[in-house]
């Protein structure tokens, strides 16, 4: 079982460093699974389609917006940073009323973006829930002004646009009386109990995962995330303190369909590689997440926002290795998503227009190495092209590449004219037009005759 560790340390302003854990995680033929209509493979198939997916980390920690006493750089891990008392952070919830927000305006971005799946906050680390649950009063619709479930509104508008929801859920929880402080990130808690008893905050995450897959329609994913707590133990001690695969029997048994990732402690569905892209085509599927600035939650001072470029080219990379992009957007406290994201999404969805072809449903390279002027994609016996950078002297050059072509093509353009191809000893050259079809990323489409035969 390919089931990586791999810890890394990062500083911080005002903790110390903190270990956190990502695992790039194989699927063991779970016994749910095997019990499950659905056959895993079955089970993965929306999600290895899909390609491009949109993380949103929306939560009381909007609310100061990063800024806090002189400070400018906090995120959705405000309260720890800021070791700010639970009744203290609870204020903020109080001025928390996003009334702009509006569910279809969010899927109209993701939509046009080209994004398959939305995967939300339902619960961060500071343990405030983002929807209407029973099981505690710190929830958007007891305490704050607004009164509403945006998972609500969000469900609604997903279905209607076809767009698969998706629940992120932290695993510690700076709020619960029952989630005991030694296992949180830096042994941090808002309101830290003598008596915090884990097998009773068991129960309670297992009420709120009934209550998530039961009244939201279907739910995608469970998005686990351990953000770094119960340092020092090992995944196998973490699943079975939180008793994770009693979870996830009850995340199958409710909704079969589910993923579930692979930060409970068990690798399940897939790996998560966090704000980094795997060097090389992965054996197991993944999904690399990752801000669209240098913040989850949002933050009003944060400019630095990757230009679109680099989305694609990410997302394009990404592909080429087998994997999913899942892009993050901080909404605003108001409700909006910041107009710089919007932009962004925008300007990738123009491009997803005429290059989607190439990104969804397809596999990794079958090529060993990636080429020196950008990245391989493959479906239904074609190859696909990411051109970077496009040839100054008009012949693109696949390395390596002995399959013989019957067409090759640009993406863009539905007349599809014929470029002229030529077989040699160092593998197959394209003559391509002198301008590139596209500034960011070109596609050229190769129609394979058999099977793909390369060095
Ligand atoms: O939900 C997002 C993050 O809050 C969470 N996972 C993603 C999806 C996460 N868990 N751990 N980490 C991120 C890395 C930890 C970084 C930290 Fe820090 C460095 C924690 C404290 C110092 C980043 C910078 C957070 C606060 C300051």
């Amino acid at each position: 079982m390919n089931f990586l560790r791999q810890a890394f340390f990062q500083g911080s302003r005002f903790v110390c460093a903190v270990a956190m854990s990502l695992a790039l995680g194989g699927r063991p033929a779970l016994a749910a699974e095997a019990a499950a209509p659905m056959s895993p493979e079955n089970k993965m198939a929306w999600f290895d389609a899909a390609r491009f997916g949109m993380f949103i980390h929306w939560g009381v920690y909007s609310v100061p917006a990063g800024e806090w006493q002189g400070q400018t750089w906090y995120g959705e891990w405000f309260q720890l940073e800021t070791r700010m008392p639970a009744a203290k952070y609870a204020g903020f919830a109080a001025q928390f009323n996003p009334v702009q927000f509006d569910a279809n305006a969010w899927v109209k971005v993701a939509k046009s973006a080209g994004v398959k799946y939305i995967v939300i906050t339902s619960k961060h680390h500071d343990g405030f829930c983002m929807f209407d649950t029973k099981l505690t009063g710190y929830n958007i619709v007891l305490a704050t002004p607004w009164h509403r479930d945006p998972l609500k509104e969000l469900a609604a508008a997903c279905q209607a646009a076809g767009i698969k929801l998706c629940f992120y859920y932290s695993v510690p929880d700076w709020h619960s009386p029952d989630f005991p402080a030694k296992y949180s990130q830096h042994k941090f808690h808002g309101d830290p109990q003598a008596d915090a008893d884990l097998e009773k905050y068991v129960t309670y995450v297992k009420g709120q995962i009934r209550e998530l897959l039961t009244n939201y329609g279907p739910v995608g994913i469970l998005w686990f995330d351990d953000g770094g707590s119960f340092e020092g133990l090992d995944h196998a001690q973490v699943a079975r303190l939180m008793h994770a695969q009693e979870i996830i029997d009850e995340i199958h048994q409710l909704q079969p369909q589910c993923l579930v990732n692979n930060r409970l402690g068990l690798p399940a569905d897939y790996g998560t590689p966090e704000q980094f892209i795997p060097g090389g085509k992965q054996s197991s599927a993944f999904e690399v997440c990752m801000t669209l600035n240098d913040h989850w939650g949002y933050n009003k001072n944060d400019h630095k926002w990757k230009p679109a470029k680099t989305v694609i080219q990410n997302l394009v990379d990404i592909a080429s290795k087998g994997g999913n992009y899942l892009l993050n957007v901080g909404p605003t406290a108001e409700g909006t998503l910041p107009p710089e994201a919007v932009q962004i999404f925008g300007e990738v969805g123009a491009w997803m227009k005429v290059n989607s072809p190439a990104i969804y449903g397809t596999s990794a390279s079958p090529l060993k190495t990636q080429p020196a002027w950008g990245r391989i994609t493959a479906k239904d016996g074609k190859l696909f092209l990411h051109v970077f950078d496009w040839p100054k002297d008009g012949r693109l050059v696949v390395p390596g590449l002995k399959t013989k072509i019957a067409k090759a093509h640009l993406l863009a353009g539905w007349w599809h004219k014929g470029l002229p191809v030529t077989h040699g000893a160092d593998g197959v050259t394209i003559m391509v037009p002198a301008e590139a079809p596209d500034k960011i990323s070109s596609t050229v489409v190769l129609e394979i005759k058999g099977a793909i035969e390369a060095e």
